[in-house]
């Protein structure tokens, strides 16, 4: 990564960059698992795990809750021309994620610079604080994982915006994610995400469920359709969330974003970005959500979070439980990878942690947590116990007429056959306390 050379420096007490020191470290202000230049497999650690930082949170997270204002006073906010604090916080932003050692970032069009009195206006902000982005990419080597528009904040999209009752709000925030997407290829972006925050409904009855699904389709097959007339190559990534803001959101988890995308043939097109504490509100576990993806070809990224086991709504915290982690990595290494994804930090420091410090002390976690889970989940796939035993818990479909059911050449009646002239099935344990102790062994060895 190349050196930025600016003069004014936000994190002064911040040595550049945070430093590897290894698990015997007692230092705070250090990596003890994330060496990014350790090389594993011909790729550095950097490689693997594609870190990228959520602009939302870390630059524009003021610490507001439904019950309180904000908490959290940056010194680069000075709140008197919004055009200025923008680059200005931009400058910050990438001091921070060379020092925190983050390759990429992540952005919403609506976090990187104000919204205008029009849509001109705005798409005019947008462009000085994208040009202003491009220079620092440039002189960081700091890359974009994706960009995304934000179609939930303003009230003129209360009621959805690709779902939206009025085919003007459509307009509109088609008009946002065209100028989004232009704005994301400018600056390189490996993928484009759309997270429907606002695409559901919150009472049937007023609700015309089908027509706001076919608009959705049709919303995403013209994103398709504009992306290659621009010629951006980028993947595209949906982010299912089952509820928050929206009472019912039509990308609920990944099993209906798939019966959504193939219902509507945009599967081709499309793969997913899954969130942690999305799939937990959605009922699910992290690696179910990934498995699923992975098991459609369809795991595109992860927004690296979690949420809390006592609340009901996105915490966004930071991930530091390594044992879920572990699970999470072996299910990503095994379909894998994530390819052009990454690992974005859509996580917030919580509301008292108002420090500078206490943002690196968030990232520094959350990247010592995957970064060891990494590690973890490797050596469980190359020791090959969970592996082996797996595959022999399905050995009857490996030949014979479990071959003839996988390769549908059997049908009801030659089962049928089979069944009357053999005996009973005889139970076999599932073992599940054993396959505990097996990760548990991983995990704390
Ligand atoms: C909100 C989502 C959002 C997306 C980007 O819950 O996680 O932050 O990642 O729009
Ligand atoms: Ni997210
Ligand atoms: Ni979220």
């Amino acid at each position: 990564m190349k050196k930025k050379t600016t003069t004014r420096t936000w994190f002064p007490k911040i040595k550049n960059p945070i430093p590897y020191e290894g698990p015997d470290s007692d230092h705070l202000m250090a990596f003890r698992h994330y060496d990014p230049e350790e090389v594993i497999d011909g790729k550095t650690m950097s490689e693997h795990m594609r870190f990228s930082v959520a602009y939302w949170h870390t630059f524009r997270g003021a610490g507001l809750d439904p019950f309180g204002g904000p908490t959290i006073c940056r010194p680069w906010e000075k709140g008197k021309d919004p055009m200025a604090d923008a680059l200005r916080r931009m400058d910050a932003a990438f001091e921070f994620f060379q020092k925190i050692r983050a390759p990429f970032w992540c952005f919403h069009d609506r976090d990187i610079a104000p919204e205008g009195r029009s849509l001109r206006e705005s798409n005019r902000y947008l462009d000085r604080a994208v040009a202003h982005a491009k220079d620092l990419q440039k002189a960081t080597g700091i890359k974009l994982l994706w960009g995304t528009a934000n179609l939930f904040s303003h009230p003129r999209y209360m009621c959805g915006a690709a779902t939206n009752p009025d085919a003007h709000v459509f307009a509109y925030a088609a008009a946002q994610v065209k100028k989004a997407i232009d704005v994301t290829a400018e600056l390189g972006g490996e993928n484009y995400t759309f997270w429907g925050g606002r695409e559901g409904y919150e009472t049937l009855l007023n609700t015309n469920l089908k027509r706001e699904f076919d608009h959705l389709a049709a919303f995403l097959h013209m994103a398709v359709d504009y992306a290659r007339d621009i010629g951006f190559k980028g993947q595209f990534l949906i982010e299912p969330k089952p509820k928050e803001p929206t009472k019912h959101q039509y990308d609920f988890d990944v099993a209906s974003g798939i019966a959504f995308l193939k219902t509507y043939k945009l599967d081709r097109h499309f793969k997913f970005n899954i969130e942690t504490n999305h799939a937990t509100l959605a009922g699910h576990t992290f690696e179910h959500e990934i498995e699923l993806a992975a098991a459609h070809r369809m795991l595109g990224s992860i927004d690296a979070n979690t949420g809390d086991a006592l609340l009901g709504w996105d915490t966004d915290q930071f991930n530091t439980d390594v044992r879920e982690l572990t699970l999470a990595m072996v299910s990503i290494l095994r379909a894998g990878g994530v390819g052009s994804g990454g690992f974005n930090f859509d996580a917030k420091v919580r509301r008292p942690s108002i420090d500078l410090d206490d943002l690196f002390h968030a990232h520094i976690g959350g990247m010592d947590a995957y970064a060891l889970a990494f590690k973890k989940a490797r050596k469980i796939l190359a020791e090959g116990t969970l592996e082996q035993l797996v595959a022999d818990r399905y050995a009857s479909y490996d030949t014979d007429y479990g071959k003839q059911i996988e390769k549908k050449k059997i049908g009801f009646k030659a089962l049928e056959e089979i069944a009357l002239k053999k005996s009973q099935p005889k139970p076999r344990s599932g073992k599940q306390e054993m396959y505990e102790n097996i990760l548990m062994r991983s995990v704390h060895d």
